[in-house]
């Protein structure tokens, strides 16, 4: 039976839409299938022995497809390849690095929300990139100190605005290299938008902000993958505020780059140190979220031992 290969870029209940990657010559071959996008999309259900494994087909599995019908545009996924990379929240298979999305402004940017953003998405394993929005929205002084801020924090920033269109060829050319971006933020920062922009044809629902708050309305329900070309894709994701994480004490000095770059050049003399108050700790401590480093390593020790918080 003819099968081929696809890309799952969204996903509702027990249904995939699945789009068929560009080398799908054989289907072309029969002329049953133009080259346009929006044809090139397939309703799925999947084989019976797939849902044996519960909810194990993600956006951005490779999928291997039977039974297609080019005229109802449906098919029954029959294999999943197997994966590179996994993210939990939101769940995508075979994402390459995320994007970690905040806004210069509105709503405000708030330090520990971007800190618990980046240690969520380091943890991952996978790379980081930072991303600012709606740089229309503050003066060259504030946007420039805000980057500056960023980069001591041992990032690169994109600054855009979806707006002005500044800083948006930067960025997109970055994507552009990458095989799946994620882009990961708090709700009303402008991700969609920003896909909108980015993607042509692409028309995602956009929301507003709450007056009272400040804060996005979670407009975003459903994670998508939208591609920039055959090998580079974008997923949009739901919002959320605050992300929830669990890093084991010993491990959360690696998820900063402020630490991880000094222990490169300089080790710590200890082995398992934490970097706190241990005598003869060579860490330097003069940087800006060693305070949120400290603060973090506590938490989670609360987290580990709950009957011994202090
Ligand atoms: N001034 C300005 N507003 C922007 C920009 N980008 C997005 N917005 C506005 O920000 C609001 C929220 O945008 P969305 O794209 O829905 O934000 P989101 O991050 O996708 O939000 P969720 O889907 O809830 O996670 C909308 O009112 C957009 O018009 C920008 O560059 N400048
Ligand atoms: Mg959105
Ligand atoms: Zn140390």
């Amino acid at each position: 039976m003819l099968s081929c290969l696809g890309i799952v870029v969204s996903k509702q209940a027990n249904f995939f839409n699945v789009e068929l990657l560009d080398e799908q010559q054989s289907l072309k071959d029969q002329n049953t299938i133009t080259n346009s996008k929006p044809l090139n999309r397939f309703l799925c259900t999947a084989r019976s022995r797939l849902k044996h494994f519960g909810d194990s087909i993600y956006v951005g599995d490779f999928v291997l497809l039977e039974e297609i019908c080019c005229r109802n545009m449906t098919a029954v996924v029959n294999e999943v390849c197997s994966r590179k990379s996994w993210l939990k929240r939101p769940a995508v298979a075979n994402v390459s690095n995320i994007i970690v999305v905040l806004a210069h402004k509105e709503p405000v940017f708030d330090f520990t929300q971007a800190s618990r953003f980046l240690l969520t998405a380091e943890n991952t394993g996978l790379s980081v990139d930072f991303l600012l929005t709606k740089m229309d929205l503050v003066s060259t002084d504030e946007m420039n100190k805000q980057l500056a801020r960023i980069d001591s924090w041992g990032y690169r920033p994109f600054s855009v605005s979806v707006k002005t269109g500044e800083g948006l060829k930067r960025l997109k050319e970055h994507i552009f290299r990458k095989s799946l971006s994620v882009v990961f933020g708090p709700s009303g920062v402008g991700k969609s938008s920003l896909l909108n922009k980015l993607i042509p044809g692409t028309d995602l629902k956009v929301g507003t902000l709450s007056e009272k708050i400040s804060r996005g309305k979670n407009t975003t329900r459903h994670v998508e993958l939208f591609s920039l070309s055959s090998n580079s894709r974008v997923a949009d994701t739901p919002g959320f505020n605050r992300p929830e994480i669990f890093v084991e004490p010993s491990k959360i000095a690696a998820l900063f780059p402020e630490i991880r770059s000094q222990l490169k050049d300089y080790p710590c003399r200890f082995r398992n140190c934490l970097h706190l108050d241990e005598l003869g700790c060579g860490l330097n401590k003069n940087w800006e979220r060693y305070s949120f480093y400290r603060n973090f390593v506590q938490e989670m020790f609360s987290l580990s031992f709950p009957g011994q918080a202090s």
